[in-house]
């Protein structure tokens, strides 16, 4: 606004032009087939959990139905879902795992 008058228009503030990514819930869930020694090796395998953090975790998931493994940018949380479900495939379990804005 006040096109050519000195002294009036619109103040433009200097924003700091950062900000923090979105963060994902990367969640596992139940089924009757996948062995549970199985689950356990996922989760120590792509969510660098300790066996007896794993064996928490899947046990909550058993017992809960779903469980978060971890919380990620989506990009790598992309990555691990993809990553766990080739992997329960090629293992011809039907262990599925998603992701869900935090
Ligand atoms: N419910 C599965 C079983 O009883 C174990 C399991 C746990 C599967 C967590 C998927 C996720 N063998």
């Amino acid at each position: 606004g006040g096109a050519g008058r000195p002294g009036v228009g619109t103040v433009v503030k200097a924003k700091p032009k950062t900000k923090k990514p979105s963060m994902y819930r990367v969640l596992l869930l139940n089924d009757d087939y996948t062995p549970m020694e199985f689950v356990v090796h996922v989760l120590e395998r792509f969510f660098n959990k300790s066996r007896e953090a794993a064996t928490e975790i899947m046990l909550h998931v058993h017992h809960r139905g779903v469980g978060v493994c971890g919380i990620y940018t989506y990009e790598i949380a992309e990555t691990k879902v993809s990553q766990v479900i080739d992997f329960a495939r090629r293992h011809q379990h039907p262990l599925q795992c998603t992701m869900e804005k935090e």
